[in-house]
């Protein structure tokens, strides 16, 4: 919304319906030639705006949905009533994905983890080449549309695919990174060429803030 300031990431999680479209935060054109501006613009302002307004469609009458976060509404979608429950797995889950999905990108070309997630990533994958292929290898693998999470399990790292807009909130955990695997993420410069874009992305990951994610992940 034009009126409101940009809020930060934090704030985005507290927030409650209605639910607004969060900022980008950079230009359409920043992550080129990585992912290009249209595509960009049309991901952010027209398929999340979409996830968003329909999600707030299907909680206009829940006056008891009403007052909980994203993260509560999907942790407990199992519990939800039937009128509800696949809007917000699909348009819910699409908006938590995508809030998370703009946060974790920035152009960083060749960039790598360091610190402690570097050190877990290499002790339960390997090494960072080795954590890549596997995570590319999940989002190939993944059939249709979906996501490719890097999750952590206790104390160890995870990588999970999960189709359409599901979310590991739904199993209370947050997910520490993830890549888009719809055709509305890619199609534009990579056509059906969808290996090629999760190589490409490893180009504009923040890393930084990733490292933040995990850090609030091990708290
Ligand atoms: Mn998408």
């Amino acid at each position: 919304m034009e009126t409101q300031t940009a809020t930060t990431n934090e704030e985005q999680n507290r927030q409650t319906y209605p639910f607004s479209l969060p900022p980008l935060g950079y230009d359409f054109d920043a992550l080129a030639p990585f992912i290009d501006a249209e595509t960009m613009e049309l991901h952010h302002d027209k398929h999340h705006q979409t996830y968003v307004d329909k999600l707030n469609d299907a909680l206009k009458d829940q006056a008891d949905l009403q007052k909980h976060s994203i993260e509560e509404l999907l942790a407990q979608i199992d519990s939800l009533p039937d009128a509800v429950k696949s809007a917000v797995r699909n348009n819910g889950g699409g908006h938590a994905n995508h809030s998370m999905f703009w946060t974790i990108m920035e152009k960083n070309e060749n960039g790598k983890p360091s610190g402690e997630l570097a050190e877990a990533i290499d002790r339960d994958f390997g090494s960072f080449e080795d954590f890549k292929e596997k995570f590319n290898d999940a989002g190939v693998k993944q059939f249709g549309s979906g996501w490719v999470f890097l999750i952590s399990n206790g104390s160890k790292l995870e990588i999970k695919s999960m189709p359409n807009q599901d979310t590991p909130l739904m199993q209370g955990v947050t997910p520490i990174m993830g890549n888009d695997v719809w055709e509305h993420a890619y199609y534009v410069t990579y056509r059906n060429r969808r290996p090629e874009y999760l190589k490409q992305w490893w180009n504009v990951v923040n890393w930084d803030e990733v490292q933040k994610r995990f850090e609030a992940n091990n708290k």
